[in-house]
C-alpha cells in the first residue's frame, strides 16, 4: 500500500523499475538496505519461474483440503502431484476427491476464498487460479478408480513410465482408471493393491522419482521411513539473543506444544556480527539462563548450544573453555563460501575433527531457488563425520540441506543423522515436518535420525 500510494507501484515489475532507479530507497521507513533485499527477492522470484518452495505451498494446500472435506457428500480429498511426493518447489496443486455429490462440491469449490479465478469448469474437473499465485485443478473420481487416479495424479511422471513398462512386462495395462488385463479390471480401488497386483511394494510417494524404488520394491526392500511427528528434540533454535523473535522461553513453549521434549539453544556467534553473534561471556549468561529455566518447565529441558561459525581456517569462532560448558556444540558455515573445493573440504573436515563438536549444521550452505551449495567433496565430509562422531544436519528451513542424495549416502556410510528446524520464530516448528520429509526422501528410518530418540539416548548416542 505504501509503494502504491507513494510510487504509483501496482505490480512486481513496477516495483523493479522503481528498485532500478533507487526509488525505493526514499520511501519513508525503507533505505538503502531494504531496497536490496526487495531487489534480491524478485531477482529470485523471476530466477525460480514462479515455482514457490513447498514450504509456502503445503499447508496452504492442506486447509483446502479440510474445508473440502466438511463438504456434504464428500469421501475422499486427497493432494496428489509434487506436493504429495514433498518436492522442494511446486507447480501447481493437483487435488483428487470423491464425492456422492458432485455438483455441491465444484459449487463450494469455486467459491473457496483462495480461489482467485476459475480456469476451467467441467463436471469432473476444474481449474483454477490461487491467491496463492499458483493454478491448480480438483479432479473428481469414481470411488472405484481412486486408487490408480491417485497413483496416476500422484507421479512422478517418470515412476508412473516404470511402472506402466511394468505392468507390461506382467501382460497388463496400467492407467488412471485403473489396471487392466484385457478389457477386465484388475484392479484400482486402492493404491496398495494396483502395486500388490504389480508384485511390488507400496512405494512412499516421496521416493516415487522413477529411480531404483521400483526394484527394491520388487524385492519387497523398501525399508519403513521415519514417521512424521515422530522427532523428540530439535537441536537448532535462534531466539531473541541474537536473531530470533522470541526469548528462550517462548520458543521452548512452543516446542513442547509441538510435542517435543528437548531443544537446542544455538545462537549464533560473534563472527556473524550483523545478528549480535553471542561471545563467550553472552554465552555464560544465556547459560544461566536457561539453568533458570530448566528448573521451571517440567517434563521438558532445555539444551546449553550453539551454532558456532567455522572460520575460514577451518578453527571455532569461540574459545573451548566456553564450550566445555555446554550439553552440545554444533558448527556451520556462514562466510567463505567460495573457497576453492579442497580447501573448503578441509576446513570443515579441521572443524569436524574437533574433539568437541557434535553436529555439523546445514552441511552443504545450499538455500532452495537462492544460493547454490558451496563447491565441497561431501564424500570425504560425510566420511569423516562418521571417524569423528558428528552428526550431520537434515535442515527443515528453506535450506533443505542435506539435500536427500547426501542422505542416502551417509545412510550407506553409516554417518549419523539428526532433523531440526532451524527455528527463528514459534512459528516455524512446522519446518520439522519439512525436515522429515527430507529425510524420507533420502530413505531414512526412523532409527537413522538420532533425535527421534528420547533425550538420554540422544545424548549417548553423541557421546565422543
Ligand atoms: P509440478 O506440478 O511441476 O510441481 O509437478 P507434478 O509432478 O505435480 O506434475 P503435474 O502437475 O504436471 O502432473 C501431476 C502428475 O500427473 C504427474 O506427477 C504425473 C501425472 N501426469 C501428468 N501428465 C502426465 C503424462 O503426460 N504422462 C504420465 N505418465 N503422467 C502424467
Ligand atoms: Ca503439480
Ligand atoms: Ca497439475
Ligand atoms: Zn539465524
Amino acid at each position: 500500500m505504501k509503494f502504491y500510494k507513494t510510487l504509483g507501484v501496482k505490480t512486481v515489475r513496477d516495483l523493479e523499475r522503481a528498485g532500478a532507479a533507487h526509488k525505493i530507497e526514499d520511501v519513508p521507513g525503507m533505505g538503502h538496505k531494504s531496497e536490496q533485499k526487495i531487489m534480491r527477492g524478485i531477482a529470485f522470484l523471476k530466477q525460480s519461474e514462479g515455482r514457490p518452495i513447498i514450504h509456502d505451498v503445503l499447508t496452504y494446500a492442506q486447509r483446502l483440503v479440510d474445508r473440502l472435506q466438511k463438504v456434504n457428500g464428500v469421501t475422499h480429498v486427497d493432494i496428489a502431484g509434487s506436493l504429495r511426493r514433498r518436492k522442494e518447489t511446486i507447480g501447481d496443486i493437483d487435488l483428487i476427491a470423491t464425492t456422492t455429490k458432485p455438483k455441491e462440491l465444484i459449487r463450494t469449490f469455486k467459491s473457496l476464498p483462495e480461489v482467485s479465478q476459475v480456469l476451467e469448469a467441467g463436471e469432473t474437473k476444474i481449474a483454477v487460479h490461487y491467491t496463492l499465485g499458483l493454478n491448480g485443478d480438483l479432479l473428481i473420481l469414481h470411488p472405484e478408480e481412486y486408487g490408480a487416479a491417485l497413483l496416476h495424479f500422484t507421479g512422478s511422471r517418470e515412476h508412473n513410465i516404470k511402472l506402466r513398462e511394468l505392468a507390461i512386462k506382467k501382460k497388463m495395462k496400467l492407467s488412471e482408471h485403473g489396471l487392466y488385463k484385457g478389457k477386465i479390471r484388475v484392479t484400482s480401488r486402492t493404491e496398495e493393491a494396483v502395486y500388490k497386483t504389480l508384485g511390488l511394494q507400496w512405494i512412499p510417494p516421496e521416493l516415487r522419482v522413477g529411480g531404483d524404488e521400483i526394484e527394491f520394491a520388487r524385492q519387497k526392500k523398501i525399508p519403513e521411513l521415519i514417521p512424521y511427528g515422530s522427532l523428540c528434540g530439535d537441536l537448532q533454535i535462534q531466539t531473541n539473543w541474537t536473531d530470533g523473535s522470541a526469548s528462550i522461553e517462548e520458543m521452548a513453549r512452543a516446542a513442547k506444544a509441538y510435542s517435543l521434549s528437548y531443544i537446542g539453544i544455538t545462537d549464533h556467534t560473534k563472527a556473524l556480527a550483523m545478528t549480535g553473534g553471542l561471545d563467550e561471556k553472552a554465552l555464560r549468561r544465556q547459560g544461566k539462563e536457561i539453568d533458570r529455566l530448566n528448573k521451571k518447565l517440567r517434563g521438558f529441558r532445555i539444551l546449553k548450544s550453539t551454532e558456532c561459525d567455522v572460520l575460514k581456517n577451518g578453527s571455532l569462532d569461540l574459545h573451548d573453555d566456553a564450550l566445555k560448558t555446554l550439553d552440545l556444540v554444533c558448527v556451520s558455515i556462514h562466510s567463505h563460501f567460495t573457497l576453492p573445493k579442497r580447501e573448503m573440504t578441509e576446513r570443515i573436515i579441521r572443524a569436524l575433527k574437533h574433539p568437541l563438536i557434535n553436529i555439523f549444521f546445514h552441511p552443504t550452505g545450499r538455500v532452495v531457488g537462492r544460493r547454490e551449495p558451496y563447491q565441497v567433496e561431501m564424500d570425504r565430509v560425510i566420511r569423516a563425520a562418521k571417524e569423528y562422531n558428528v552428526a550431520l544436519e537434515v535442515n527443515g528451513s528453506e535450506r533443505l540441506d542435506l539435500h536427500e542424495q547426501y542422505i542416502r549416502q551417509c545412510l550407506e556410510v553409516g554417518t549419523k543423522l539428526v532433523v531440526d528446524s532451524d527455528a527463528h520464530d514459534p512459528s516455524h516448528f512446522v519446518n520439522l515436518d519439512h525436515g522429515i520429509a527430507q529425510a524420507r526422501k533420502g530413505w531414512a528410518t526412523k532409527s537413522d535420525i538420532l533425535n527421534t530418540r528420547p533425550l538420554k539416548t540422544f545424548l549417548t548416542a553423541l557421546k565422543k
